[in-house]
């Protein structure tokens, strides 16, 4: 009840709501209306009264919460539920649960904070208290299990495509397979993890982990000279909230494309906005490091690399530097 009075105080978009209408939309009473408010206020929101008009909604917390994100929220499934964390060990294991307990497709986890925030192969994920968005979206589209990395590069593109909506100051890069680079840094991770049968996908969990509101020394010192945030490149601060309906209105719109039409058609979106395709690289997998030049991804979303010594060497997962 408390996020649904929110929701309509963030609607109303400034404009003041009486009591008596708030109770009789939400049919409760006005003694409950004005519970709720004083709940609500000490979590942070201010509201002022004005006479014979009633509440003016005039400050909200800085916080990605169920009833910030909905009030921007635009889309058919995505989003829909949302369960919020102040702080968590990761969204990816609360999603897991989740997921098997039987979430629906586009169900987000949250959250302020993750202790224990990771990456690919275990790796550290530094995920700090209200800077950023630290959320896993479970999905459950209909694919083999062998097409399940392709939805990291679908989730890659929604996420330049919702950064170039909202802001002007920067253009985000996708360096493959999973990173999100501004002006050759790091702002953006993701990490798809699966839940599956021999030859069914049960459930995705695209984990994405964006540093918005970060300011250099935010970061721990060994990773200030590889990351950076929105607000750096952008020389403004971010609307958390915003940034994460946008992300979750293009996630849907190119999954669906991608379920209906194939990898291809996402392709060409994500060969616009690469980094890494034409470039010198080194690509260390889990068996080897081969150097060459990006050349392309194929229909899989598949990293082509042309040897030294023509051989064209086609990479599934891999780390990448790019050397020039
Ligand atoms: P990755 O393996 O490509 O990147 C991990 C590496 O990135 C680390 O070893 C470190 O060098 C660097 N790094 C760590 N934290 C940051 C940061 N905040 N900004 C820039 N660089 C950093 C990338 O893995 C995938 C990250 C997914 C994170 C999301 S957050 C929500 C979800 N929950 C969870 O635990 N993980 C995902």
């Amino acid at each position: 009840m408390k996020d649904k009075i929110i929701q309509r105080f963030l609607l109303a978009r400034g404009e003041p709501i009486s009591g008596q209408q708030l109770a009789d939309e939400l049919g409760i009473s006005r003694t409950a209306i004005w519970k709720h408010l004083q709940t609500l206020q000490d979590e942070g929101y201010e509201f002022i009264t004005i006479k014979k008009k009633g509440y003016r909604l005039v400050s909200v917390p800085d916080r990605v919460d169920a009833a910030r994100i909905s009030s921007y929220l635009n889309t058919k499934r995505f989003g829909h539920t949302i369960h919020y964390f102040e702080e968590v060990d990761s969204t990816q294991s609360i999603a897991q649960q989740l997921a098997r307990d039987g979430a629906k497709d586009g169900t987000i986890v949250i959250a302020e904070e993750q202790t224990g925030g990771k990456g690919r192969m275990q790796r550290p994920w530094y995920s700090a208290k209200g800077k950023g968005i630290w959320m896993t979206v479970i999905i459950r589209p209909n694919i083999l299990p062998h097409q399940a990395p392709q939805l990291t590069l679908v989730a890659a593109v929604s996420l330049v495509s919702a950064m170039k909506t909202l802001y002007k100051n920067f253009i985000p890069e996708i360096k493959w397979p999973n990173d999100i680079l501004i002006n050759g840094k790091k702002c953006a991770g993701i990490l798809t993890e699966m839940l599956a049968e021999m030859d069914r996908v049960d459930g995705l969990l695209i984990g994405i982990g964006i540093n918005a509101n970060h300011e250099l020394d935010d970061f721990p010192e060994d990773i200030q000279s590889i990351a950076t945030s929105i607000a750096i490149e952008e020389k403004q601060k971010v609307d958390r909230a915003q940034l994460v309906a946008e992300i979750l209105k293009y996630l849907e719109h190119y999954t669906d494309e991608y379920v209906a039409n194939g990898f291809a058609a996402i392709k060409r979106l994500w060969v616009e906005h690469s980094c890494t395709i034409g470039k010198r690289i080194k690509a260390t997998t889990i068996r080897e490091t081969v150097e060459g030049e990006a050349i392309g991804i194929t229909d899989e979303g598949v990293l082509e690399i042309l040897l030294d010594d023509g051989q064209i060497k086609k990479v599934y997962s891999a780390d990448i530097e790019i050397q020039n």
